[in-house]
């Protein structure tokens, strides 16, 4: 069976973009492939995080994955930090990985670019810590957002760099991108990507956000003046990432919609959408009380890393040997 591994950055609260672009895929790959999926939480201290509020993320964050479908009989489901291979091997692919390429990566450059200050060095070199996470586990494939496809294509760089300098060690994982719901965007600004640290709660939806919540948030997103429901993404950013966020949650392709609402106001086709999102919201929901209640995430936490940390040990000692750093065989 192939194997598949992917992590979410648990910085805030889980978002709607998060779970059409990420988790949902990972429910739906459990059963064909060997699948992995963490809890980043190294991921998320490269910026600052209140750390009360960021230990609740992380217990939210397990919860979540498995509210939102992730059997823990079928997917390996760890923290982070429970396998300490992850920032060892991160250091290593840090030592194999060049300015010039880190300098490259979208994701900082945008940072930098908007003039951000006390930018971390850890936010600099976090491919390299994301490309440790990949190649400990030789995953075949990589199920990620749009933004992140930059960090897995990186990722085989540095694993074909090792690999020639030092043998075959590693396994190049392909990064897998779903067409639909691969960039939702803020809804009251199209033209950003729905994300949890940008403090932007309107343009939001949230996971565990109150339903009536969600309701209002998706009635006064952001839309146009031409009054039609057409996939045009150029002219009507904010009517087609409704057309999206539908279109994922319901399997139904973005030009059905867009006929079936055909000289409807959008008043209407708003309230299909926040029907649409609600239903699925309000199922995961219910599901995140019961897991609470249960008090089960302790032992799916534990249980994973055991298993993980049995793979990833075996890796990085391999890697060591080849590398020439490891001299002795440890009891
Ligand atoms: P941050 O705001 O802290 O950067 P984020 O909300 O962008 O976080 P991540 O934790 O970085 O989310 O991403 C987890 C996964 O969710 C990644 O695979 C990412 O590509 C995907 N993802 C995040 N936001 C969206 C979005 N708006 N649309 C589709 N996929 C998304
Ligand atoms: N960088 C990713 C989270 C992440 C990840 C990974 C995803 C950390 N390690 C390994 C896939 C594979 C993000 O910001 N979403």
């Amino acid at each position: 069976m192939k194997r598949m591994l992917s992590a979410v950055k648990p910085t805030g609260k889980l978002t709607l973009g998060n779970y059409i672009g990420a988790i949902r895929n990972f429910v739906k790959y459990q059963n064909d492939y060997e699948m992995i999926v963490f809890i980043a939480n190294l991921h998320c201290i490269t910026v600052y995080q209140e750390p009360e509020e960021l230990k609740k993320n992380l217990k939210d964050a397990a919860a979540l994955y498995m509210a939102c479908g992730l059997d823990p009989e079928k997917t390996t489901m760890f923290l982070q930090t429970d396998v300490m291979e992850h920032a060892e091997l991160g250091y290593i692919m840090a030592c194999n990985t060049y300015l010039g390429e880190l300098n490259r990566m979208t994701q900082f450059k945008d940072k930098m670019a908007k003039g951000e200050s006390g930018l971390s060095a850890g936010l600099y070199t976090y491919p390299c810590l994301m490309a440790a996470d990949i190649l400990l586990y030789d995953a075949d494939y990589v199920p990620v957002g749009d933004d992140q496809k930059q960090h897995v294509e990186l990722t085989r760089d540095i694993a074909q760099r090792f690999n020639n300098r030092y043998g075959e060690t590693f396994k190049l994982p392909e990064p897998l991108v779903q067409q639909v719901g691969k960039r939702i965007m803020m809804l009251n600004d199209p033209y950003h990507k729905m994300s949890k640290s940008e403090n932007n709660d309107k343009g939001c939806i949230y996971l565990l956000d109150d339903l009536n919540v969600i309701r209002k948030k998706i009635m006064s997103a952001v839309t146009d003046s031409y009054g039609e429901i057409k996939v045009d993404q150029e002219r009507q950013p904010g009517i087609y990432n409704l057309l999206e966020i539908y279109s994922a949650l319901t399997d139904i392709s973005k030009e059905e919609i867009a006929a079936e609402f055909k000289g409807k106001g959008y008043g209407e086709f708003k309230k299909a959408v926040a029907d649409v999102v609600v239903q699925e919201i309000e199922k995961i929901q219910k599901r995140y009380n019961e897991i609470i209640k249960e008090n089960i995430i302790e032992d799916v936490l534990n249980e994973g890393a055991l298993k993980a940390h049995k793979m990833a040990f075996k890796k990085v000692k391999k890697v060591e040997r080849k590398i020439g750093i490891d001299i002795h065989k440890r009891k």
